[in-house]
């Protein structure tokens, strides 16, 4: 039996927020058994918005670090960075001969994030065709990500159909996979808006290495609404069905059998806040033990990136010779 392929990538912007835990992190960890998992730090992307130097290649360790705090262990997944394999970039290049202007257009992320940005890079509109090559390069059978991801999935989908049928069978098609809750983490005070790094109200940002404290203040505060009841109905009760479903998440549990156990929006604030804490706590803990050890990170990301050229070596091959491009 053949063990189908996990791949996923997350970006090195900056800590993580309990969104990306909940929607990406958490699923990894879980997905690493049972699965070919493999996991990149995706440093090419972070440059397409601007960033300091010093600031890039520190948080693409601590990244590492607190991946592998939650849980992500290289001896059970390939966990790496990705400007360390060239053929991300090389088939890269491929994705972009093969997706359209159009499709690219049409990317609301790339709105979204050129919107908000004083200088608008060819890199964030071009994104989607980097990570498309990042995905195919694996001949990945399943991609789990948060439910923001889902139309540049689609688009890594087509691009593998297309360069299919234009030359040949080349690259699996991947699936995408969604985690049954908390897929779309909110922010706590502007609970109709995705929990996001770029949020404005910090107050509603819960980041996954801050300050335990501060973390149950924020929940405390979370905005939730006036009519007094708990009831799953993210549509009409945006901020209660937030907690329901991060404290769903965090404790496995269904978030619409999780309102029937409650009454008052104190208690499941303070529960929420409760089970937040209670998975954070011992990841920062061994987050600071792996800190102590830089060196041992970086062997171990060079020895992921070597593990993941084993493969990406041969799907580029495959697709370059498939493309028509003469061997050196
Ligand atoms: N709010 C969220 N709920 C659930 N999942 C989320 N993800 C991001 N936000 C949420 C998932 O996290 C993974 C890593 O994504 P990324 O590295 O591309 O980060 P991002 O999407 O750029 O994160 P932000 O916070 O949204 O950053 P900005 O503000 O820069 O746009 C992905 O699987 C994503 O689905």
């Amino acid at each position: 039996m053949t063990t189908s392929r996990v791949f996923s990538g997350i970006q090195p912007t900056g800590d993580p927020h309990i969104g990306n835990f909940l929607g990406a992190i958490q699923n990894y960890v879980r997905m690493q058994d049972g699965h070919d998992a493999v996991y990149c730090i995706v440093d090419l992307h972070a440059i397409t918005v601007p960033k300091d130097p010093e600031e890039l290649r520190a948080n693409t360790l601590r990244l590492a670090q607190l991946l592998m705090a939650s849980g992500l262990d290289p001896e059970r997944c390939t966990l790496f960075v990705q400007s360390h394999v060239p053929e991300h970039a090389q088939l890269g290049w491929l994705m972009e001969g093969t997706v359209s202007f159009g499709e690219l257009s049409r990317m609301t992320q790339f709105k979204e994030k050129g919107d908000r940005s004083e200088f608008v890079s060819a890199g964030l509109f071009t994104y989607p065709a980097l990570q498309a090559a990042d995905i195919l390069l694996y001949d990945t059978n399943f991609v789990p990500v948060g439910d923001d991801q889902r139309q540049h999935l689609e688009l890594s989908r087509d691009a593998a159909q297309r360069f299919n049928s234009r030359y040949g069978e080349t690259f699996v098609v991947p699936e995408h996979v969604i985690p049954p809750v908390a897929a779309r983490v909110m922010d706590l005070q502007r609970p109709d808006d995705k929990m996001s790094k770029s949020a404005a109200a910090e107050n509603g940002l819960v980041m996954m290495l801050e300050d335990l404290k501060s973390i149950e203040k924020k929940f405390k505060r979370a905005v939730t609404d006036s009519d007094g009841e708990v009831r799953w109905d993210p549509e009409n009760k945006a901020g209660v069905s937030n907690l329901l479903s991060i404290l769903g998440a965090v404790t496995d549990q269904d978030p619409k059998n999780l309102a029937e156990q409650y009454t008052q929006y104190g208690a499941l604030k303070v529960d929420t806040a409760e089970a937040v804490i209670a998975k954070l706590g011992p990841i920062q803990q061994r987050f600071a033990e792996l800190q102590a050890d830089p060196a041992e990170t970086s062997r171990l990301l060079r020895l992921g990136a070597e593990k993941a050229r084993e493969v990406a070596t041969v799907v580029y091959e495959r697709a370059r010779t498939n493309i028509g491009f003469l061997q050196p």
